[in-house]
């Protein structure tokens, strides 16, 4: 249904009114066969306190990009509490935030974890690319001033290990997961705030979203404790984690309506003492390997 009958406008005015919580109109409306994204977009509009515009005009079931505030929070990513036990693993929960969805975790590789990938990457990395927004094809970019490699899902009994502490960890099938993509920034190395997900807008969006549909979440983990600098910002929510050893930030970004949350913006400061090194696990909407 592309269009919304004005009794059902009505219905969603009078119900905000009454406090009802918009996930609870968008989900009737849904049952009612209106597309999630046109649910959103006309409960938003009036829980948001903005105008409707004049007219609903027919909206594709894309991706959305929406405004800062306008994403529907669900309960996105893993249900934690003080620690997640993982079939191998105690992991801590040292800090999480609902809006956006992030979560610190301590203790997630041990030492000797972050060591050994550390040196099996050391002799395969090379100067890092970034996706072209045109283009959609990996090239080397100015605001990323690190040098990676990555894994292959299950490359290695090793690999296949941490693959499967990550997949229990963020609650996301290994077959839905990128495989560990490595980083090593040296002094003054730094990347530039960014989304993870591939903003719907971008033309070259398309060709990544069509294998596996769109990132839904990540997890940075730290694996070494950096002298000075490297943290990771979220400037929109001023947000700065230092990189420890062993720990990793993770944050959820695309919600059932296939919103992304612009409050993910994010990036990695200059080292300016030491150098800093991670694994970045990016998992999708769908089975990516
Ligand atoms: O190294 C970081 O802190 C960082 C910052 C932003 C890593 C990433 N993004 C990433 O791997 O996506
Ligand atoms: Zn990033």
């Amino acid at each position: 249904m592309n269009a919304i009958p004005l009794e059902w406008l009505k219905w969603v005015d009078e119900n905000i009114e009454r406090g009802v919580p918009p996930k609870t109109l968008i989900d009737r409306l849904i049952q009612n066969n209106f597309s999630p994204t046109l649910a959103a977009q006309i409960v938003m509009a009036k829980a948001s306190g903005k105008p409707r515009p004049a007219q609903v005009a027919p909206v594709a079931s894309v991706v959305q990009h929406v405004q800062n505030g306008d994403f529907i929070y669900e309960e996105l990513g893993p249900k934690v509490d003080l620690s997640v036990k993982t079939t191998d693993r105690e992991i801590t929960v040292l800090m999480t935030i609902n809006k956006p969805r992030v979560i610190l975790f301590g203790n997630v590789f041990s030492k000797e974890e972050c060591e050994q990938l550390i040196a099996l990457s050391r002799p395969k990395i090379s100067r890092s690319t970034t996706v072209d927004d045109a283009s959609g094809r990996a090239e080397q970019h100015e605001h990323r001033t690190s040098s990676g490699t990555f894994f292959h899902i299950n490359e290695t009994p090793f690999i296949a290990m941490l693959d499967k502490r990550i997949s229990e960890l963020m609650q996301v099938p290994v077959a839905n997961g990128e495989g560990l993509q490595i980083l090593n920034y040296q002094v003054g190395g730094e990347y530039k705030p960014h989304f993870d997900y591939f903003p719907p807008e971008i033309p070259g969006s398309a060709v990544h979203i069509a294998r596996g549909g769109q990132r839904v979440a990540t997890l940075i983990i730290y694996l070494n404790t950096v002298d000075e600098g490297g943290e990771t910002i979220l400037p929109n929510i001023g947000l700065k984690v230092s990189p420890v050893q062993g720990n990793a930030l993770y944050f959820a970004y695309t919600n059932s309506f296939s919103q992304v949350d612009p409050l993910t913006y994010h990036g990695g400061n200059p080292v300016i003492r030491g150098e800093k090194w991670i694994t970045t696990k990016w998992v999708r909407q769908r089975e990516y390997w």
